[in-house]
C-alpha cells in the first residue's frame, strides 16, 4: 500500500489542480475560475496552496531582504528578553531590534564586552534612550569580528541581556 505523507497529500492535489486549470478543465476543486487567464489562475492557485507556501515565501522574502537579522525586544509570551538572545551573524549584516512586547526597551552595548577598537557610542543606544512604540526598531551594523554583549537598560536586572558573535 502506498504511504502518503501529509505534505505530499496536500501538494499533489494542488499541483494537479494547477495543471487542470491551465488546461481549462473544471474537474478539479481548485478555487480558480475557468475563465481566468493562465497567469491570473496560477497566482490564485499559489495563494490557495496556503500555509506551507506562505512560510516558504516568508523565508524567501527574509533571505532577499538585504541581509537583515531581526531580534525581537520582549518575548510574545511576556518574557523580558531579546529573542533570540544569542546569535551569530556575518560581519556587515544589519541587525534590526524590533519592539515586540513589554516595552519600553533599548539596546545598549557593554563597552567592556565588545571587540577592541570598536567605539561603543557608534553602535549603542544611550541608557536613557527608549523604544516606546510597538514595532519601533533600532538597527545597527557590526563590521568588526568578535563577540559583543548588550542589554536593555530598563530590564537588565530582569535578565534582558544578549550576545552576538560577528564572524
Ligand atoms: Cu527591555
Amino acid at each position: 500500500m502506498a504511504t502518503v505523507t501529509t505534505s505530499a497529500a496536500v501538494a499533489i492535489p494542488s499541483f494537479a489542480g494547477l495543471k487542470a486549470s491551465a488546461g481549462g478543465s473544471a474537474a478539479s476543486s481548485v478555487r480558480v475560475t475557468p475563465k481566468a487567464v493562465p497567469a491570473a489562475g496560477i497566482k490564485a492557485s499559489w495563494k490557495d496552496l496556503g500555509v506551507a507556501v506562505a512560510a516558504t515565501a516568508a523565508s524567501a522574502a527574509l533571505a532577499g531582504n538585504a541581509l537583515a537579522f531581526e531580534v525581537l525586544l520582549g518575548g510574545s509570551d511576556g518574557s523580558l528578553a531579546f529573542v533570540p538572545n544569542e546569535f551569530s551573524i556575518p560581519a556587515g549584516e544589519k541587525i534590526v531590534f524590533k519592539n515586540n512586547a513589554g516595552f519600553p526597551h533599548n539596546v545598549v552595548f557593554d563597552e567592556d564586552e565588545i571587540p577592541t577598537g570598536v567605539d561603543v557610542s557608534k553602535i549603542s543606544m544611550s541608557e536613557e534612550d527608549l523604544l516606546n512604540a510597538p514595532g519601533e526598531v533600532y538597527s545597527v551594523v557590526l563590521d568588526a569580528k568578535g563577540s559583543y554583549s548588550f542589554y536593555c537598560s530598563p530590564h537588565q536586572g530582569a535578565g534582558m541581556v544578549g550576545k552576538v558573535t560577528v564572524n
